[in-house]
């Protein structure tokens, strides 16, 4: 059998790298940026998942040959106005923080009849410095009244995915992966590259 192509996530967050890998795993060789210390941090300046996702890509995608992959995702709650989206990461007031973002969440979700949420996830594909594609995944849901759960990561203590009485953390891996915004997005990425010639693209 031939060697899979190289892909790197330009990401450092190892859920989402493990997740992806789980996923995408037959069609591609997965590494992070972790694995390239002397590549540069990426500021998300942005304010659109889109715009994040484009400039993790290209920022990581100029200094390494070959297929990069970024992903920018986040949690939408209707009852706060679309909050944390974007800024899902940093929501308890320190960047990657799961725990902060989480009893933040609680706190502004306390009483709240609507408990009506989504998450979304925009994967960018870039090639040897140039824009490929963007690939977009939702998966609709309700924030529970009480977190529970050692699965997964970020908010899927609290994210009951419609169809569902228990959240993400609680249903494993197994079902995440089948359901979620970024396997959507995934899928949406695998059918764009279904017919491309990976090696000559
Ligand atoms: P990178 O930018 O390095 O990829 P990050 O975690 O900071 O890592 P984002 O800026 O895209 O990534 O923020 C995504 C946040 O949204 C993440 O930290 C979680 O709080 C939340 N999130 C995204 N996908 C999630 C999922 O599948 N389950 C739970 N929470 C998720």
């Amino acid at each position: 059998m031939s060697e899979l192509p190289k892909l790197i996530l330009a990401t450092r967050n190892a859920h989402k790298t493990e997740e992806i890998r789980q996923i995408l795993g037959n069609k591609f060789s997965i590494t992070d940026v972790r694995s390239f210390p002397d590549l540069p941090e990426i500021e998300e300046t942005g304010t659109t998942f889109v715009e994040n996702a484009r400039l993790k890509a290209m920022g990581i995608s100029k200094h390494v040959p070959g297929w990069v992959l970024a992903d920018d995702s986040g949690l939408e709650v209707d009852a706060l106005g679309g909050a944390p989206g974007v800024w899902s990461s940093s929501f308890g007031g320190e960047e990657g923080n799961h725990a902060k973002n989480n009893a933040r969440l609680d706190q502004e979700m306390a009483g709240k009849e609507n408990r009506s949420a989504r998450f979304r996830c925009t994967l960018f594909l870039a090639k040897d410095g140039r824009e490929i594609g963007v690939f977009y995944g939702t998966v609709e849901g309700r924030i529970a009244a009480e977190a529970s759960g050692e699965g997964g990561f970020g908010y899927d203590p609290h994210f009951i995915p419609d169809g569902y009485e228990i959240p993400l953390a609680e249903l494993g891996s197994e079902v995440k992966n089948s359901l979620s915004h970024r396997a959507k997005a995934i899928s949406a990425l695998t059918e764009f590259l279904e017919d491309k010639d990976l090696e000559e693209f």
